[in-house]
């Protein structure tokens, strides 16, 4: 049986679940949100990764139907830890298969109205492949900003990245790819003028930056220096089942 004709039995068999990964404040190293990323428990081979089943899944059309559950469940989780942590937003990854649904923003708008979640606290992250390869992208990015959902561009500086977006679209931020911390403390200090570029741009467009693949304290002091808003990575949590993000992350001993 192939892995494609298992994906169909995912959802319906209920073995998808989100996992979760704090995000927080570089000043003072608070969580302010959770990234959710999927997860697949399937029966013979364990936990699968997206890497090995959402590129099926955005070829076969399925990321469709299993986007909007993710969007449910996450809006569900986040607003079930608001008594815990007000304000703890959450963070949804979309593909550019989900923005070819003229119903994206209906889908958003009754997670969010299923859930009671405020807008404010929902984020989605896109990636550049989003602007390019859907007609439409402005106008539905206009209509997820008008529901008061953030929005925030993804994996910034690996798509073909073009200036006039950053200030054109509704975006609140970017995330900077985990490739350029990766790279910090090689020769020439490549890396490291690339991110205190990228930072100054945003900053001077008023979109908040995240910095992903935090693994090291050195890394971490690096981009708090540099004035990075955001911090996410390793180093401070991995993804977890929501049982273990509320006992690590929201409830730290
Ligand atoms: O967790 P992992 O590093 O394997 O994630 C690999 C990729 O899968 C990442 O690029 C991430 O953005 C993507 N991903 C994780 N969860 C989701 C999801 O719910 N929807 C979509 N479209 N992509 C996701
Ligand atoms: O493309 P996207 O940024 O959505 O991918 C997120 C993925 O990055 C998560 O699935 C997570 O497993 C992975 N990730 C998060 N933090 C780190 C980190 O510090 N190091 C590495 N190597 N991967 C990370
Ligand atoms: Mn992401
Ligand atoms: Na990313």
């Amino acid at each position: 049986v192939s892995l494609e004709a298992d994906l169909h039995r995912a959802l319906p068999q209920q073995e998808l679940e989100l996992h979760y990964q704090g995000i927080y404040r570089a000043s003072g190293r608070e969580p302010t949100a959770a990234e959710a990323l999927l997860r697949w428990r399937h029966p013979v081979r364990g936990l699968v990764n997206p890497g090995e089943f959402i590129g099926l899944a955005e070829t076969n059309g399925l990321i469709v139907p299993i986007g909007a559950w993710v969007l449910r469940e996450a809006c569900r989780q986040a607003a079930a830890w608001q008594a815990q942590r007000p304000g703890l937003s959450v963070n949804v990854n979309l593909s550019a298969r989900q923005f070819w649904q003229p119903d994206l923003p209906d889908v958003v708008r009754d997670a969010l109205r299923s859930s009671g979640l405020s807008p404010h606290l929902l984020t989605l992250e896109i990636t550049e492949s989003v602007l390019l390869d859907v007609p439409d992208a402005a106008q539905t990015l206009g209509a997820l900003h008008a529901l008061g959902v953030r929005l925030s561009l993804d994996d910034f500086g690996t798509g073909y990245s073009s200036l006039s977006y950053l200030h054109r679209l509704p975006l609140h931020g970017l995330k900077i790819d985990r490739s350029f911390i990766r790279d910090l403390g090689q020769a020439q200090g490549v890396a490291e003028n690339i991110i205190r570029a990228v930072m100054l741009l945003a900053h001077t467009l008023n979109l908040h930056v995240t910095t992903e693949g935090i693994e090291l304290e050195t890394q971490a002091g690096f981009v708090e220096a540099l004035g990075g808003d955001y911090l996410q990575g390793y180093l401070l949590a991995r993804p977890l089942p929501a049982a273990d993000f509320e006992r690590q992350v929201l409830s730290p001993s």
